[in-house]
């Protein structure tokens, strides 16, 4: 995370990274590998990922979230004090599979949380999204508190998982932390069967030459988050002190918000011939569902967050890093 060096520090125990081949997995293990030890940070997934920095450069774990025994095995054997829970089926993917979308996003939870209990972790850290405001929400600076009424699977089990993450918190003590990401955005690796998604690919098709077709509206507004930022977040919230966190279901986080034309514009500066086409999909209701931009007030006071990247600086690194990888 070349943007946001931090001091090495020094972490006695292990970490599990459940889901640590996905989008944010893969950037999450590199990132406290660095910061801990490859040999401290344990990366799990139910498929051997790709990337050679998840397998090879530590410790690594075949390992579905859905077969408890396993997942019990593992930690007993690692004996890990902090677990990243990341596994997940995202909101378009979890449309067209609702039963094993709810499944997943549910019951792996709280296979996650329960052996945590059972086995002595100390620390979970599991992602919530955008996806838990629904079509009722206030769209635009959606506040901490409001409305929620998700309309999509994933939603409703994120909106789920954050009242059980919460209930856990205050039932059992277990250290229960969770951010609600906007779209994340990043070059190292593709996010999977999200609506966000197109924010990702339309950097590969620039950089590729291509134009366009996207899934979404042109004035498509969303929350959105570059890689550095999210990592960020998430390393600051799980540092910070217990006692000054006051949202124990998941934080409202925001960095910028923009459409499918502006993120056009932002990339046209670099290839001036670059157009998207439109040619909207069951995403566009997903889409229209969500807030347009987010109050993330509450963590800025709480654990003093505060993001980086404008569209346009993201831009200027997302292409700069595509283009390498590509030359
Ligand atoms: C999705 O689009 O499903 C995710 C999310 C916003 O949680 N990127």
């Amino acid at each position: 995370m070349e943007n946001t060096p931090r001091p090495a520090t020094s972490h006695p125990d292990t970490i599990l990274v459940i889901g640590a081949g996905g989008q944010l997995g893969l950037e999450l293990t590199q990132e406290l590998r660095q910061l801990y030890g490859a040999t401290n940070v344990v990366a799990a997934d139910v498929r051997a990922p790709q990337h050679e920095e998840v397998q090879q450069a530590g410790p690594f774990e075949l390992l579905d979230v859905l077969d408890k025994p396993r997942l019990e095995e593992v930690i007993r054997h690692y004996k890990p004090k902090q677990v990243y829970h990341l596994a997940a089926l995202l909101s378009a993917t979890a449309e067209k599979n609702p039963k094993f979308g709810w499944q997943l996003n549910m019951d792996g939870l709280f296979n996650v949380l329960d052996a945590s209990i059972d086995l002595g972790v100390k620390q979970v850290y599991w992602p919530s999204s955008i996806a838990v405001f629904g079509p009722d929400t206030p769209r635009q600076n959606t506040p901490q508190l409001t409305v929620m009424n998700p309309n999509t699977v994933y939603g409703i089990s994120k909106l789920a998982g954050e009242q059980w993450c919460e209930w856990y918190f205050r039932k059992h003590g277990l250290d229960v932390r969770s951010l609600r990401y906007p779209g994340l955005i990043g070059y190292k690796s593709l996010p999977g069967g999200g609506t966000t998604d197109y924010a990702v690919d339309i950097y590969h098709k620039a950089v590729a030459g291509q134009s366009y077709e996207c899934f979404l509206k042109a004035d498509t507004y969303l929350p959105m988050m570059y890689m550095p930022d999210a990592l960020k977040a998430t390393l600051d919230l799980m540092h910070a002190p217990a006692e000054k966190l006051t949202v124990r279901s998941s934080y409202n986080l925001g960095a910028m918000s923009f459409s499918p034309a502006e993120i056009t514009a932002s990339i046209q500066r670099y290839y001036p011939d670059f157009h998207t086409t439109y040619q909207p999909d069951s995403r566009q209701q997903i889409a229209d569902s969500w807030p347009a931009s987010i109050d993330d007030t509450q963590a800025r006071l709480d654990w003093s967050w505060q993001p980086e990247f404008s569209l346009d600086r993201m831009t200027d690194d997302m292409l700069l890093h595509l283009r390498q990888l590509i030359a």
